[in-house]
């Protein structure tokens, strides 16, 4: 009886609040800005409020804010969205605002922020300000700190920006299916004094991850282990825009990981320093050089580095799994197998059957007749021929040449002559000897 009670009153609070929310209050709400490029915006400059330098997020944007009375109001809306993941491929996704990831939220240290959320997804969700010293009611975690917003309801958060540093949002209520689905965003506090650490390029991104079988277009929200979509801020190689920075520029990369598993994040041609953890800054003691920094579930890192040296440097998870994009699961190992004869009897089955993985996996450029809506497993092409790669991977170019500020894609590096590897032109003789090593090496040792 109690909870039938319960349930018609929620019911028609439900109603009630939907109701006027559309009719009266959305007008009086902040506006609910909406994209749906999936280029990298131009780092939004704050037109009102404590200065800082602003963020660039990859692949994304920063969402505008109304200040009224003193306080930051954004307007946050969890609506199903499609997002491109690269080139010839399209996945439907929950985000907000128009776009998976939702939009990064910029606020400064000591800020009075409040937060709109209006839900337009088919079943109720919340918004967890993950990493955020806040009054616990604002935390968001359905049924323990609030009740669910409800498919039509506008909820309010609003809280100090207590602590800078790198957090991220996303759904605290049926978690696994909606974070599955690419319900998550990025958040940024400044720190209030713009002297502190200053950089002069601040790149954000978010890992995630989806299970979208070939030729099919909405994620497998169950799946646990196997993905096939490495995304950084749901895209995929080539379809994540480079990290551009001018020669000497002190560079700083935040990134936060909302996937099942860790990406250990490596750099080329530089070493770094992980100035920023989940709980905040690095004391300078405390840091270390790296190439490579793992971040795992759930958590938050800052990286930065002098970018000294000019040229298009790697820059991808180490998982080699990671830097592919589907068909490449699930396939038996053929490297030195001889499928001649067995390919001549397929073939008069399938007409276009290829044989493949006798020397390897690499395709030489050769394309695969793939199911529609899918990226090739290895793809990208450069100066020098195939990448060869996907998912989580993507380019640091640095310039000299590179105007301050500027975020524009300068093209492929032009090396200077003599300074690419290239094929040996002179006698083999003249190159060191390759005896093969005493017997007391080892038999494991180098071929001859
Ligand atoms: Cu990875």
């Amino acid at each position: 009886m109690t909870s039938r009670r319960r349930f018609l009153r929620d019911a028609s609070l439900a109603v009630v609040g939907a109701a006027a929310v559309e009719r009266t209050s959305l007008a009086a709400l902040p506006d609910a800005a909406s994209r749906s490029d999936a280029s990298t915006a131009k780092p939004l400059a704050p037109p009102n409020g404590r200065p800082y330098r602003p963020v660039a997020t990859l692949n994304g944007w920063t969402l505008p804010w109304r200040m009224r009375n003193g306080v930051k109001e954004f307007h946050l809306v969890a609506e199903p969205v499609v997002r491109e993941i690269a080139p010839g491929m399209q996945a439907n996704l929950w985000g907000y605002n128009g776009q998976s990831p939702g939009p990064t939220i910029e606020v400064v240290e000591g800020d009075r922020v409040r937060l709109y959320v209006t839900n337009r997804l088919p079943e109720a969700t919340s918004v967890h300000w993950h990493g955020q010293r806040l009054p616990n009611g604002m935390d968001g975690v359905a049924g323990l700190n609030q009740r669910a917003i409800a498919p039509g309801q506008t909820y309010v958060y609003e809280f100090e920006a207590k602590r800078p540093g790198t957090f991220m949002y996303h759904p605290h209520a049926d978690e696994m299916m909606q974070m599955a689905m690419g319900l998550m965003g990025f958040w940024v506090t400044h720190p209030k004094d713009p002297s502190f650490m200053p950089v002069d390029r601040d790149y954000v991104f978010l890992i995630n991850a989806y299970a979208i079988d070939p030729g099919t277009r909405t994620p497998r929200v169950n799946e646990m282990t196997d993905f096939n979509l490495w995304t950084w801020n749901s895209r995929a190689f080539p379809g994540i825009d480079p990290l551009v920075a001018r020669q000497g520029d002190r560079v700083r990369i935040r990134i936060g990981n909302l996937t099942m598993t860790n990406h250990p994040i490596h750099l080329h041609g530089h070493e770094f320093k992980v100035t920023g953890t989940d709980g905040g800054w690095v004391p300078p003691t405390a840091q270390w050089p790296e190439v490579t920094t793992d971040v795992a579930v759930g958590q938050m890192r800052a990286i930065e580095f002098d970018a000294t040296e000019p040229g298009d440097w790697a820059l991808h998870c180490h998982k080699s799994h990671h830097t592919m994009n589907p068909m490449g699961h699930d396939v038996p190992t053929m490297l030195g197998v001889n499928q001649r004869e067995i390919a001549k009897k397929i073939t008069r089955i399938i007409p276009d059957y290829m044989a493949m993985g006798e020397t390897g996996a690499s395709m030489n450029g050769m394309e695969m007749p793939i199911p529609e809506n899918t990226l090739p497993m290895m793809t990208g092409t450069g100066p020098y021929g195939p990448i060869e790669m996907g998912g989580m991977f993507t380019t640091l170019k640095v310039r000299q040449d590179l105007p301050r500020d500027s975020y524009r894609d300068p093209g492929w590096y032009r090396a200077p002559r003599g300074t690419v590897a290239s094929p040996w032109q002179g006698s083999t003789s003249a190159l060191p000897s390759t005896h093969r090593p005493p017997a007391s090496a080892g038999k494991t040792g180098v071929k001859s």
